[in-house]
């Protein structure tokens, strides 16, 4: 085959299957088609795939701007367990659909957790993104904080409350005392897990504190309560596998600042993308070399965006989290702040399939078995 099949994964079962519906349309639209055919594969709410024609490809390439599902039963696609020897989907009835490399959209549970990794290791298919360690760290901020604090990186302190504490009534007493013995009001509390800001809060007294971290265990089983930082919010694009790029720092503002910016991007979200983040070159740089020691200390390949605080009065810097599947239409934050080093968005397409297909060449040549075995 002279081209490279892309199956490009999206939908999925998420609170972000409508955002992975738009990032997919961008990376369909961009990819390269004189280097890559494209098959489509969306995964309804929930969890079935299907083999979308190539109607659908047209229509977004020709200026369609979400992805949508069509649901034909004769189209359901699985996975076979080839362990590296067909590089294969199978569609219903049995047929082999060949593929080169899995591009995966899909966030949150199911998508970046690193469970969807394992499932494209097993079947041996080269896949776009962060591998399964770092995707599974990324989405525990707790253990990306655990992993920073390690390597002496500048993480907002913490503490951690399990949910079987949280029930329990004497230990609740002991975890909200060491709080606020250990930490002043306004306090900050977020899931450990659980992507974008679903389940966050800020409480100024004990009756909101409980009230947030009730709410946050709804998103997961583990809370996070820090102190609240009145901080500027600065994200930095970092690529590679054992060598790492690390791109233009941008900052992420509320949409009533920087109104008449030049560099200024909205997101869907409604905030204010500014690149290059207004900070002098020597916090810049400082922030790309934090960015590059972050991704490593957490075991990320392929990508991820590393995003920081700055306080506002101080100036000092902080890690605050790692998103492995940063937001991906073509006018986000990640693929903008490649774009102002020098990287287009076909281009880091370009680059994130190489590193996908780097990673899979490289753990090819590990052994896994004696000859015996074999
Ligand atoms: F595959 C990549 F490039 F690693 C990748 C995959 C997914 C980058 C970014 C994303 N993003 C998402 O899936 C999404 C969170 C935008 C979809 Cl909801």
């Amino acid at each position: 085959r002279m081209k490279k099949t892309i199956a490009l994964l999206f939908g999925g079962r998420s609170g972000e299957h409508e955002v992975s519906l738009s990032s997919a349309a961008s990376v369909a639209k961009n990819l390269d088609t004189s280097k890559y055919e494209i098959l489509l594969i969306g995964i309804d709410i929930e969890g079935n795939w299907y083999l979308q024609d190539d109607d659908e490809l047209r229509r977004i390439r020709s200026g369609g701007t979400a992805l949508s599902i069509k649901k034909d039963e004769n189209r359901r696609v699985s996975i076979i367990p080839g362990g590296g020897r067909e590089r294969a989907f199978s569609l219903a009835g049995g047929k082999a659909l060949p593929v080169d490399t899995v591009f995966p959209v899909l966030h949150g549970t199911f998508g970046e957790d690193g469970t969807i990794q394992g499932l494209f290791e097993i079947a041996g298919l080269p896949y776009v993104g962060c591998g399964v360690p770092g995707s599974a760290i990324g989405m525990d901020k707790e253990i990306a904080k655990i992993l920073w604090l390690n390597a002496g990186l500048p993480v907002v302190p913490y503490l951690r409350i399990r949910a079987g504490d949280w029930k329990n009534r004497d230990k609740r007493q002991n975890l909200i005392e060491t709080a606020e013995r250990d930490f002043s009001y306004p306090l900050f509390i977020k899931p450990s897990s659980a992507g974008s800001s679903v389940g966050t809060g800020v409480a100024a007294k004990r009756e909101e504190l409980e009230a947030c971290v009730g709410n946050a265990f709804a998103w997961d089983s583990k809370v996070l309560i820090e102190p609240f930082i009145p901080a500027r919010e600065i994200e930095c694009s970092v690529t590679g596998n054992r060598d790492f790029e690390a791109y233009t720092p941008g900052e992420v503002a509320p949409t009533h600042q920087f109104y008449d910016y030049d560099a200024k991007y909205n997101d869907p979200n409604g905030a204010a993308l500014l690149i290059p983040a207004d900070l002098n070159e020597a916090t810049l740089h400082k922030i790309r070399e934090l960015a590059v020691r972050a991704y490593r200390t957490a075991e990320i390949t392929g990508l991820a965006r590393v995003d920081f605080f700055i306080h506002k009065d101080t100036g000092e810097i902080y890690l605050n989290e790692l998103n492995t599947m940063p937001g991906f239409t073509s006018i986000s934050m990640f693929p903008k702040m490649c774009e102002a080093s020098g990287l287009s968005y076909p281009d880091l397409l370009d680059k994130l399939i190489g590193l996908g297909e780097e990673r899979f060449a490289e753990q090819s040549t590990r052994v896994y078995a004696r000859e015996t075995h074999r």
